[in-house]
């Protein structure tokens, strides 16, 4: 067969990574932007991949003339592949855009996840295939998979005899509890609901599978006790336990583009001319990190609070080599803001983001515009006017494409009316007795204060459309102390996003008790990694041989 693969292109979120991945298993990819070039391409393989919001999608597909081009090709009988929001276009329409219909395949309606059982709305995260279906292209039980969407084809015993009657054969997982179709399959059609080429080598061998057209792969043959550790245990909704490594980057004083990492924000050191602390070089960490099993990679630009013209910004080329060989979700931060270029021109937040998303990143993490845009939604009494980079970015991209990063400080009062802002009672009282505090906002990476508390921000932010919280605290960063329980335990109770922990993991068990003692939907280390002090796999066996799942990725 030829070596060129069909990307359809509507201009919705991060191709780059579909690219990445296809190139990686040895093919050329074609983007299609319009429906003549379809036609005119008469394709081999085609992939339709989606993301963000439902109605965005189908209506650019649409809009853009693909409908029909896109039904010939099915009728062709050659192969194509829906990934995520592509998958959801095959059904005839999703309750998140009421208004739009999809391209009527299946004749059902997509719908959202249910938040029982403190399950996080979106399900971000790796989930896996059950197994009580032949599966198909190459998806294994044992493995996992990256899902990242609020709405699915959510399966009742009924709708599932139906696809099956109609022909279909659909691979399931399920979140908390409820099952959803995660891939199908009919004659030439394929689709998954996860993103296979955010799904490490598991995702790879999908992607493979597909184009060379092999249905029917043979699972790896694996010993019972690699099944027992493997398999999925359902006790944290289905999503084994996040592992993220997370890149502060900086330019040094040599002008040198380097790894670093503080003690409470405070990145230089204590003797050696107090430079600028130099760690390693951000892609080559990176990809170690990708390669001992980090589920996410965080690249975060701290300085990104002075003047950062967007033609200067570093982070772009990191993260578009980055992109070529990592194949796990990448989160960029830092400068995701209105930015004012040196021609004086003003490029909008979303397309700073939009700058990021097409260089690789899955999702970008806002920390001051983000403080910023809370207050504002205050002092407008909790009213949106749609204008601040969260919303924007979110209603382009979808809420899981937006983190809210944040830097807070621990902040003891003598009573919780001493504060405007939500206090609790600590069980570790200050110098002074006190029991009752509230966390801090700051900004430009700590070097400012807010009259805005964790709790005020996280609930502004979510109500914006953020998806996400990467929870850092100024007091424990690079202290080795283990994360601050009470901070996340108060942040998780303030929104249903997923809440990231951040700031103090120095060993593999203050990742388990993040897991175990608070409800974290991911826990991030730093230090530890830069410093080589444990590995990301130490990490993961440590939290399997405690009771943990975690997802290992074997080629
Ligand atoms: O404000 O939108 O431009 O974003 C700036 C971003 O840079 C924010 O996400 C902010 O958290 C980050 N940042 C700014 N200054 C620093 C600094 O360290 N001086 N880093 C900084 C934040 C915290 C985490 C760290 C964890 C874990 N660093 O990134 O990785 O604390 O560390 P540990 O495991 O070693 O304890 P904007």
């Amino acid at each position: 067969m030829s070596k060129v693969v069909h990307v359809i292109d509507v201009e919705s979120g991060n191709l780059q990574s579909l690219r990445n991945a296809i190139e990686h298993l040895g093919y050329e990819v074609k983007l299609v932007c319009k429906p003549q070039e379809l036609i005119d391409a008469n394709p081999e393989r085609l992939i339709m991949p989606g993301v963000g919001n439902y109605g965005h999608f189908v209506n650019e597909l649409f809009s853009r003339g693909f409908e029909q081009p896109v039904k010939d090709y099915i009728s062709s009988g050659k192969p194509i592949m829906g990934i995520c929001v592509g998958q959801q276009a095959l059904f005839s329409g999703s309750v998140e855009s009421p208004l739009s219909s999809g391209l009527g395949y299946l004749p059902y309606t997509l719908s959202r996840f249910n938040n029982e059982n403190g399950k996080t709305v979106p399900q971000i995260g790796w989930n896996s295939i059950t197994e009580d279906s032949p599966l198909f292209y190459g998806m294994d039980p044992y493995k996992r998979y990256y899902f990242v969407h609020s709405y699915a084809m959510i399966l009742t015993p009924e709708i599932e005899a139906q696809l099956k009657q109609d022909g279909w054969s659909i691979a399931k997982a399920k979140y908390g509890n409820e099952e959803f179709v995660a891939s199908l399959t009919k004659g030439n059609i394929f689709s998954t609901q996860f993103h296979p080429e955010k799904s490490g080598h598991a995702g790879l061998h999908v992607i493979d599978c597909f184009l060379q057209q092999r249905k029917s792969e043979p699972l790896p043959s694996y010993t019972e006790l690699q099944r027992q550790s493997l398999q999925n245990d359902y006790s944290n909704n289905g999503l084994t336990r996040r592992i993220i490594a997370c890149l502060d980057v900086r330019t040094n004083d040599q002008g040198d583009l380097v790894v670093t990492k503080g003690d409470q924000y405070d990145v230089r050191e204590k003797e050696n001319g107090q430079d600028v602390r130099n760690l390693g070089k951000p892609v080559e960490l990176a990809q170690k990190y990708y390669e001992q099993g980090a589920d996410e990679i965080t690249f975060l630009n701290i300085t990104s609070f002075r003047d950062c013209p967007l033609k200067d910004t570093p982070m772009l080329e990191v993260l578009k080599l980055a992109a070529k060989t990592i194949f796990v979700p990448l989160t960029v931060g830092g400068g995701i803001k209105d930015i004012i270029d040196t021609d004086g021109t003003k490029v909008p937040a979303v397309e700073v983001a939009n700058l990021y998303f097409r260089s690789g990143a899955d999702k970008v993490s806002i920390g001051t515009d983000a403080v910023y845009a809370a207050e504002k939604f205050y002092e407008a009494e909790g009213k949106c006017d749609g204008t601040t980079p969260i919303e924007t970015i979110s209603k382009a991209y979808g809420a899981q494409a937006v983190v809210i990063s944040v830097d807070p400080k621990r902040v003891y009062v003598d009573a919780p009316t001493q504060t405007k802002n939500r206090c609790f009672e600590t069980a570790f009282p200050d110098a002074q007795g006190r029991t009752w505090c509230w966390y801090q906002c700051t900004i430009k990476g700590g070097r400012e204060t807010r009259d805005l508390g964790v709790w005020e921000l996280a609930q502004a932010c979510e109500k914006l459309g953020a998806g996400e919280v990467l929870l850092n605290c100024i007091d424990r960063d690079g202290s080795n102390a283990g994360y601050d329980l009470e901070l996340i335990r108060q942040v998780k109770e303030a929104v249903s996003i997923p809440v990231i922990a951040s700031s103090g993991a120095g060993k593999p068990a203050d990742f388990e008790q993040g897991f175990k003692e608070t409800t974290a939907d991911a826990c991030l280390g730093a230090g530890l990694f830069h410093r080589g002090d444990y590995t990301v796999k130490d990490v993961k066996d440590y939290l399997l041989a405690h009771g943990l799942k975690v997802r290992v990725d074997t080629k």
